[in-house]
């Protein structure tokens, strides 16, 4: 008998698999980044990898000679994932050494992360309930979606008040309302509590408008103030005083009569236009800001009128109050020299960024 038919059947297979893993070794030193040695991984152990072939020869054996192919089988898979995880190791140690090697330069500027800002109506906002609180007022809030009795009705204005025009807002669904301004907060303040009242209520409110001045959704802020014998020069000197601990003693202020069907008598409450400095910098006619008038509106107030104490259980002959609500953004543009209201609604980061 030759020596051919004394080799056990399956050495050959044997021998495929050892020199596949031997293959696999010597190749696996040459490869230098972790996709490549992946790559390379699924090359032999993949569905089609090289030692698929002799796995799958393997199941054709006879019985007696399957245990030696398969021992031989799991030594290959597992010397080629051994090899795997000691080459990524070594390749994790060596990218630790250069760094480690690396000179650092402390000296250097740190690599600081962009800080954002606060928006500028924020801060025109917290600047100014800081200056009430110094007059100790109290900070109340209402809901943006309010009942039209609380935005109306309740504020002298009846259904067919010629003055609800002026304040066209959205209807939402179950006979709801987008506020239109902050007074419904008024209301809302006095229902929930007897007098004496001395609140400031800062919040959005909608109209049915939009040009440079008008935007469709904008910040008030009311104030309201009931007591015993509350007088006009209290509102006077309450609102001077505010509007020039924001802008500085310097800016002109001036009381126009006008009328809310919720205070008598009422006053519009006007600052000096910044462009123009009331007409006194460029001729009146010029001014795209304030139309010329040398003014810009910031807010409406009065005292309150005898009907919304009766609304909401007050007694009209025991107190009496002023109330006056200020458009925030218009603040913000007067304070800040902006000349549309617009910019502050379009996050333009270059706009944001000159508030820090
Ligand atoms: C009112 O809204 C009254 N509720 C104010 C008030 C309160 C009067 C309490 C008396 C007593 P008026 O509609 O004038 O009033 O708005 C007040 C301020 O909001 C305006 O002076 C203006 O500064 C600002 N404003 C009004 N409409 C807009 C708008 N579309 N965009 C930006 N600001 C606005």
């Amino acid at each position: 008998m030759g020596s051919a038919e004394t080799k056990p059947i399956g050495a050959d297979l044997i021998a495929e698999l050892d020199r596949l893993a031997a293959e696999f070794g010597a190749e696996i030193g040459g490869l230098a980044t972790e996709q490549d040695i992946r790559a390379a991984q699924a090359r032999y152990l993949g569905k089609k990898g090289k030692l698929a072939e002799p796995m799958k020869m393997l199941g054709r054996l006879p019985a007696e000679a399957r245990p030696a192919v398969g021992e031989a089988a799991n030594r290959a898979k597992n010397a080629i994932e051994s090899a795997v995880t000691a080459r990524l190791a070594a390749l994790d140690e060596a990218e630790l050494a250069e760094d480690l090697g690396r000179v650092v330069d402390v000296t250097l500027p740190g690599r600081g992360r962009p800080l954002g800002t606060l928006h500028p109506l924020t801060l025109v906002r917290r600047e100014i309930e800081q200056i009430f609180l110094g007059l100790g007022f109290e900070v109340r809030t209402g809901p943006w979606i309010e009942t039209e009795w609380n935005n109306f009705d309740a504020l002298n204005t009846p259904p067919d008040h010629p003055a609800r025009d002026m304040q066209d807002t959205f209807f939402v669904e179950g006979g709801r309302i987008l506020r239109s301004h902050t007074s419904p907060v008024q209301i809302r303040t006095m229902l929930a509590g007897p007098p004496p009242v001395r609140i400031i209520a800062p919040g959005n409110v909608f109209r049915r408008d939009d040009d440079a001045t008008h935007t469709p959704m904008f910040p008030q802020m009311e104030g309201l103030l009931v007591d015993k014998q509350v007088s006009f020069a209290e509102l006077k000197g309450t609102l001077l005083h505010f509007v020039h601990r924001f802008f500085g003693p310097g800016l002109g202020v001036r009381l126009r009569p006008s009328y809310f069907p919720f205070t008598e008598p009422s006053a519009e409450v006007d600052a000096a236009c910044y462009l123009c400095d009331g007409g006194r910098k460029v001729t009146a006619r010029t001014c795209r800001l304030c139309k010329g008038s040398g003014w810009i509106e910031i807010g409406g107030a009065g005292m309150v009128h005898p009907n919304v104490f009766r609304a909401v259980g007050y007694d009209p002959q025991a107190v009496s109050g002023f109330a006056f609500g200020v458009g925030l953004s218009r603040m913000a543009m007067l304070k800040y020299g902006v000349d549309d209201l617009r910019s502050f609604y379009e996050h333009d980061v270059r706009f944001l960024a000159q508030f820090r």
